[in-house]
């Protein structure tokens, strides 16, 4: 199966990648590692394809005179006209650019995802910004599987930087959203849609599983593995 690793800048993707595909060998799986990420420099893993090859976003900022915001949307309408390689194995785990945005919302980002069938996305919430500011990442989770069409596993990255105390406020906000909306009410204008945002929240989130992992240290990734080889086996039912 293809594993899109989707997430904003930062929040751990190429760890993941690296760290998750090294589980997954170890569990006697074969694995293809593909990046899509045009501007990196160092990668944990050994890649069966790398964009790089092609293109990066240093060289077409040099040629086109584009800046990197520019040089990335660029490199991503060319990977959308190139025939990405198959590669057949138990999981293809696919990094993709911190730039999440060209993914969502330009248009060759849907290009690039409709080359891949048997595609599920792993969208990486970054614990170490805070509770109050997972729901902002959620939605952004939530829009970003709508635009692209693929169904997503929402997988709560970087515990290790957490306090047990609130890993377990974490996973009560996650269980139950609306229990914590007076606790996070928001200022400003937000703090009239904070209300109704976390009851539609509390219909959407606890219908599905979160995996709490650390890409860094590799735990949390029994469950992931188990939630991917249900989506495998079955009908790609998420809860
Ligand atoms: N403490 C901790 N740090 C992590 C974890 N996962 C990633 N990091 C750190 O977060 C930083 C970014 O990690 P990357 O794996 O490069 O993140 P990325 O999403 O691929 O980044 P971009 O591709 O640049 O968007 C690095 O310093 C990692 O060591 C984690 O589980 N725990
Ligand atoms: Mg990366």
């Amino acid at each position: 199966m293809n594993v899109m690793i989707l997430g904003p800048a930062g929040c751990g993707k190429s760890s993941l990648t690296g760290h998750f595909g090294s589980y997954l060998q170890r569990h006697g799986d074969t694995v293809r590692f593909l990046n899509l990420d045009p501007g990196c420099i160092e990668l944990p893993y050994r890649c069966d394809f790398d964009i790089r090859d092609l293109f990066t976003v240093e060289r077409i900022m040099r040629e086109e005179r584009l800046g990197p915001g520019g040089a990335m949307t660029r490199a991503m309408e060319l990977l959308s006209r190139t025939k990405i390689p198959k590669n057949e194995a138990d999981f293809v785990l696919i990094d993709t650019p911190g730039q999440l945005e060209v993914f969502a919302f330009h248009k060759s980002g849907p290009k690039i995802v409709n080359q891949f069938v048997n595609l599920v996305g792993l969208f990486i919430l970054d614990a170490s910004i805070g509770i109050a500011d997972i729901p902002a990442t959620y939605l952004y989770s939530l829009a970003t599987g709508y635009r692209l069409g693929i169904d997503t596993i929402n997988v709560i990255n970087k515990v290790d930087l957490l306090e047990k105390r609130d890993i377990e406020e974490l996973e009560r906000y996650l269980r139950n959203p609306a229990a914590l909306k007076d606790e996070l009410r928001t200022k400003g204008v937000m703090s009239d849609i904070y209300a109704p945002l976390s009851e539609l929240m509390q219909k959407i989130i606890p219908s599905q599983r979160n995996p709490s992992i650390s890409a860094k240290r590799g735990t949390g990734f029994d469950e992931l593995y188990d939630m991917l080889r249900e989506v495998r086996c079955a009908c790609g039912d998420l809860t």
